[in-house]
This record gives C-alpha cells, structure tokens and sequence, in this order.
C-alpha cells in the first residue's frame, strides 16, 4: 500500500447563487439569450466556495490528509463515501455515529486511507441535510506503473448529479420535522451544479444554467457519475452516445454497454464514453428521477447538460442539441432491473472475488416506512401521523454523543446491542394491504455487534408499509458483494440457489426493488462502528438506519486505530 500523504484544505462556507428564476424557457442559444430580470439569489453551504465541491484526484492506495475548517455558522461533518477506512472509523464522520460534529469555528483533519478503491467514490457532508450542497467527487487512479483494466482514456470528466430546491435545505427539512409528513420535493435536479435550459434561469442578462462541456471527436472519456442527490434516484443517459460501465462504487466492473445508467444516492459510476459522433451537433445529456412508487411524489423534472464537438458550428443559429431518446420513463421498474442486471465484478485474477461462499451468519433486515402517532391526528402524515421509518421495526433514534466514543470509551447509556437478526414479526412483506397494526415501529439506538472475520449475509427485504418504495441501502467502512436480488418475498430455500456466485457485483450501495429483496455479502475484517441507512436523506431522517460494530480480532493488524487527537468534543 503506497503511502504518499498530502494535505488538502477544505473550509466550509456560504455563497450565494441564483434560485431559478420564473423567466421565460430559453433556448440553447446562448448568444441569443437576453434576460434583464435579475434573479433572486440564496445562499448555499459550499467548500471552498464551489458548488459542487472540489474533486479530489488520488491513486489506489494514497493516505490522503485533508483539514476542514469550519467558518459556517452550523454543525458539520464531512464523510467520505465509499472508502473504506481500514481500522480508522475516527475519519468515517457519520454525526453522532463516529464522531460529534465540527462546530462553526472549529476545525478538524481527516485521515482518508484508500485501501482496495478504484475509479470514482465521492465526499459529502453528513449532518442535518447539508450533503444538498456539501459535496463532491473522488477519482481514484490506478497505482503508478498499473493500468486501467480497460483502454486508456484520454480525459477525466467529473459528471455530478444533485438536487435543488429554490428555498434554504434547512427550510425544507425544519418543515418536514414540524408537519411530520413528507419533504417538498425538489424544485429542480442539477448537471455539475446548473439545472440546464429545461428550466428558467439566468443572471444579470446572462444565462448560467447550461453546463457545455466540449469533446473532440475521436477522444475517449471516462465519466465519473456520482447521484448527490438527497432524495432522488435518477435516470441519465446521453443522446447519441451509448456509454460503457467499467466501474462503480469504487471498484471496476466488467465493461457492460448502455444507452442509459440508473443511479441512486450514493451510488458512483465510471462510464467510457467514446466521442465518435457527427462533430457538427450537440448532444444533450440528462438525467431525471426514477420513481418506484406511484403513492410518493416526486421532483419531474428534467436537468440537462450539452456535449459539444469541437469544431462545430458555434454561430448564434445553432440548432437545439438532440435530446437522449434513450432516456426509460419515470416509472420504468423494467429499465432498472436489466440495468442492475448488467452490473458484474471483473472476477479475474487481478480483479478477484473475494465474497465468502459459507456464511457464519445470517441478517434478515426489513426496510419499512412507518406511522408515528401524533397528538390530536394534526400531522401532515397518512391518516394524520408523523411519518418514520425502520430496519426491523426500529426506527432509529440518533444519540447526543456519538456511538464510536461511547464504545471505545466504554461509556454506557448510549446505545444498546439488540439489533435483532430477524424481523420481529413475519407477515407477507409486500401484500397489498397490510393490517395498521403492523405500522408503528419501535424506537431505538440499537447496534448490532459481529465478530471479527465473520462472514456476513444480509438480507434486506422491502415491505409495502405505509409505500413500498425502492431503497437504496448504504454500508460504511465496507463493499458488499449483491449475490442476488428479486421481487417478492424473499425465500432462503427458493432464492438461495439462484445467487450469482460468481461474478456479482461489488457495491456499497444498493437499490432494494420495491416490494422486492437484495442479498450482499461481506466478511467482517475491517473492526470499527459502522453505519448503514437508507441513502434517501428522508427515510435516514425518519430513522431507516442501523449501526454495525464490527469487534477488534486478536492481532495487533486486526484492530481499531486509536482515536486522533484533535476529535470534536460534543
Ligand atoms: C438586451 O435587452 C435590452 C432591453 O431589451 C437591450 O437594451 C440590450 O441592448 C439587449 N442586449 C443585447 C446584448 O442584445
Ligand atoms: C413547501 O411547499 C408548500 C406548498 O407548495 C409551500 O407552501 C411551502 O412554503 C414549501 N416549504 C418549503 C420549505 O419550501
Ligand atoms: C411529468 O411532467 C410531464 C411534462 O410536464 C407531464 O406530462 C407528466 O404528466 C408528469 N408526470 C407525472 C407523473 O407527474
Ligand atoms: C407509467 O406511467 C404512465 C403514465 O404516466 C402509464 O401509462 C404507464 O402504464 C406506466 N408504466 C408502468 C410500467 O407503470
Ligand atoms: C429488458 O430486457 C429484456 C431482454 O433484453 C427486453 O426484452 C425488455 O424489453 C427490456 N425491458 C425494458 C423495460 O427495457
Ligand atoms: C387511514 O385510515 C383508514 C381508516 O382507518 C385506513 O383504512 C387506511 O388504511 C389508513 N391509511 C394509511 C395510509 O394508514
Ligand atoms: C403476498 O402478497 C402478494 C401481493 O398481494 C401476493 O401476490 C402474494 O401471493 C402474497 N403471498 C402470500 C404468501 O400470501
Ligand atoms: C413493531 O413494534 C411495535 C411496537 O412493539 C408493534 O406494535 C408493531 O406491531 C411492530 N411491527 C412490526 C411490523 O414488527
Ligand atoms: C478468517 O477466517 C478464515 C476461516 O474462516 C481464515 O481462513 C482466514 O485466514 C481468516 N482471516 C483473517 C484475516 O483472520
Ligand atoms: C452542534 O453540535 C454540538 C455538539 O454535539 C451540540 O451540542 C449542538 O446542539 C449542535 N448545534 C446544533 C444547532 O445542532
Ligand atoms: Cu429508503
């Protein structure tokens, strides 16, 4: 493992950016626009003042230090997703799971070890909702003198999707907690922080919202796709360009050709794309949501960007870029499961697999949307209550001091270790109509202990309380590998011979189908506490969320780091 250390510094702070303005649309044309109103503008949290977030460049294997500053005025933590972090959960950040948060004036140095990550893993704040505008990419390159294991691109471009809402995130998410019913969807989604000429927007007479990106034909490029989106699951595609998958979550895959990704939050892609069209056109790429529910509303709009030839004619009459016709509908449940059918590992001998083929134990965790009681029936939930949500019926209650120290420190009263292995209550998960019995959950900070160098399954099985939706399960400190996935219930007898124990992916998060059911695998050889949620920030606030604490193995090697010193007091 190379152990070349650089310090990077990131301070947090505000700028101020347009909402979108209710403008006429406007056409590609840039030369042609001529707005004079003047938008309204908001401020946004930002790092370094840029939005997104800077993109950290690093080789497999770098220990990279980065110090962050906080000159905002509210709590913050930044995670860094998708690197596993051997023995050092003290720099994984989740507030008040591994860490209190870095308060307005205080600073704190994270230590990010890359061990096994290749291709793209991605950073984000994880505290409150400040991930909205807290985020950015992570390109990971092959170690010095190794090669990709497919051709060599000539260019890195960094392709990050998010979500906006016109009003303060702070605002949308203070609401949701006040009614106890569910977020304003979002107003717009954004390609590398511009929402693109689908929507009204400009500034001072100039129009911002378009990102162009410009290729030349005959270059191969390789795109590194993170979904930063809070609460959307997103189609994307490029019109006239199939892409290739070579990699996600931080590991290479095998190269599987698309015209179109579906992407979750928290998922990240590594995509070639080979510039091989006709260089006197522009080409839209976009990206909108994937909504598995009918019962859930969701954001409908559409963000684009523009790929543009050089070379191509870039007079003022230049015509409308071709939009994607590849791009399924909003509800196309069939699009996403031949697209998460095609993600495979390399499974080769520089590329191994390494999941466990016998299992010393054995999860089965529901993932479920809940009703709370709430006085008098006046919140804005179904029926009048406060909308939650669990993993084994516990909703999770979030703690004053985080769980890392409490156990570390041996300092009681913080969380307890009944993290159940079983859904409490077996019923037909994904009937149609479910008794109101079954909807309350319990509350809780459970956590649930494994021994070192177990091999772990999980099953996570969606339920149709309240909505049955697609969610996509996150694991800190770890990959898994998806050995399998299906609708329905899940069948240990029936299921069980159909796993792909061979070439399945390696993923650290993973879009349970709605009404449906995915198994992953891990072996338990990096000991700390880990989190692991639902990366919709909705149902991680209502409490769809979990610890796993993974104990200290007998080696020195097989042991938690010890804790820096400069850790945020709480
Ligand atoms: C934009 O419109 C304003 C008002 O209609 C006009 O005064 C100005 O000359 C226009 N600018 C350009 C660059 O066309
Ligand atoms: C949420 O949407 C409602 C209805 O459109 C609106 O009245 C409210 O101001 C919005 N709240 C926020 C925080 O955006
Ligand atoms: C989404 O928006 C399109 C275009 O505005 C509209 O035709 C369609 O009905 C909308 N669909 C949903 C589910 O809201
Ligand atoms: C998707 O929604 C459209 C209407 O917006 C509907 O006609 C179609 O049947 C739906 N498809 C699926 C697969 O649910
Ligand atoms: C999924 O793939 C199958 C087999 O290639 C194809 O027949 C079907 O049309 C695809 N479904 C969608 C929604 O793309
Ligand atoms: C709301 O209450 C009615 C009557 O008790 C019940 O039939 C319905 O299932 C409830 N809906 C939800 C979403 O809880
Ligand atoms: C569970 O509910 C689904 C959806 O209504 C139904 O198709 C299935 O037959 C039920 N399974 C059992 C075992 O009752
Ligand atoms: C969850 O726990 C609550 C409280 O113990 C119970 O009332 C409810 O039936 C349980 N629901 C399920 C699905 O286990
Ligand atoms: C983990 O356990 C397996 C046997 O189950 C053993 O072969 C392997 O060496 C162990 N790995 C470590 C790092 O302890
Ligand atoms: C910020 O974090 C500190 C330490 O955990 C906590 O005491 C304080 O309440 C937090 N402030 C806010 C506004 O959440
Ligand atoms: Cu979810």
């Amino acid at each position: 493992m190379g152990l070349e250390k650089f310090a990077l510094v990131m301070f947090l702070g505000y700028i101020s950016l347009p909402v979108l303005c209710e403008v006429n649309r406007y056409v590609y044309s840039i030369e042609k626009a001529n707005y004079t109103r003047l938008c309204r503008t908001k401020s946004i949290l930002t790092v370094n003042g840029q939005f997104p977030g800077p993109t950290l460049y690093a080789h497999h294997g770098d220990t990279v230090v980065v110090r962050v500053l906080n000159r905002a005025d509210q709590n913050i933590t930044l995670h860094w997703h998708g690197v596993k972090q051997p023995r050092n959960p003290w720099s994984d950040g989740p507030a008040y799971i591994t860490q209190c948060p870095i308060k307005p004036g205080a600073e704190f140095t994270y230590k990010l070890v890359f061990s096994n990550e290749e291709g793209t893993v991605w950073w984000h704040a994880h505290s409150d909702w400040a991930r909205a505008t807290v985020h950015g990419a992570i390109v990971i390159y092959p170690k010095p003198g190794s090669s990709f294991p497919f051709f060599r691109p000539d260019e890195h471009l960094p392709v990050i999707l998010g979500e906006w809402w016109k009003r303060d995130v702070n605002d949308v998410l203070t609401e949701m907690l006040q009614t106890g019913g569910a977020p304003n969807v979002s107003d717009a989604f954004t390609i590398n922080g511009q929402p693109g000429d689908l929507y009204p927007c400009s500034k001072g007479g100039k129009i911002m919202s378009l990102i162009v990106i410009a290729v030349e034909n005959g270059k191969r490029y390789l795109l590194h796709v993170v979904n930063a989106a809070l609460n959307e699951e997103l189609f994307f595609s490029i019109a006239g360009h199939p892409v290739t998958v070579v990699g996600v979550d931080g590991t290479y895959t095998k190269p599987f050709p698309t015209d179109y990704i579906m992407i979750t939050p928290g998922q990240t892609m590594d995509l070639l794309l080979e510039a091989n069209q006709c260089s006197s056109t522009a080409y839209y790429m976009a990206a909108r949501a994937y909504s598995s529910s009918a019962a859930v509303p969701f954001d409908n709009t559409t963000a684009t960007a523009v790929l543009e030839y050089a070379g191509s004619d870039s007079g003022s009459s230049r015509a409308s870029p071709l939009f994607p016709g590849t791009l399924p509908a909003y509800n196309n449940t069939g699009a996403v499961a031949n697209f998460t059918a095609g993600l495979r590992s390399l499974a080769n001998a520089d590329h191994p697999s390494d999941f466990p083929l016998t299992i010393d134990s054995h999860v089965v965790i529901t993932v479920s949307i809940n009703e709370l009681p709430c006085p008098r029936d006046t919140c804005e939930g179904p029926n009048g209550t406060r909308i939650a949500a669990s993993l084994n019926n516990i909703s999770f209650v979030t703690p004053q001091v985080d769980i890392l120290t409490a156990y570390y420190r041996r300092i009681g009263g913080v969380f307890a270790t009944g993290f159940p292995s079983r859904p409490p209550l077996l019923f037909n998960f994904t009937a149609d109509d479910l008794p109101s019995e079954l909807l309350l959950p319990r509350k809780g900070t459970e956590v649930r202990l494994i021994e070192y160098n177990t091999s772990v399954e999980v099953v996570f099985q969606g339920t149709n309380l309240v909505a049955g939706l697609n969610h996509p399960m996150h694991l800190h400190g770890y990959s898994f590998y998806v050995v399998g996935w299906g609708f329905g219930n899940y069948d240990r007898e029936k299921d069980t011979p159909l796993y792909n124990l061979v070439d399945p992916p390696m993923m650290n998060t993973f879009g349970v189908p709605r009404n449906g059911w995915a198994a992953v695998r891990f072996r338990a050889l990096n000991p700390g506490v880990w989190f692991m949620h639902c990366h919709l920030e909705r149902h991680m606030t209502w409490g769809m969320d979990a610890v796993f604490i993974v104990k200290n193995g007998e080696s020195p090697e097989a042991q938690m780091l010890p804790p820096p010193p400069d850790m945020p007091p709480c």
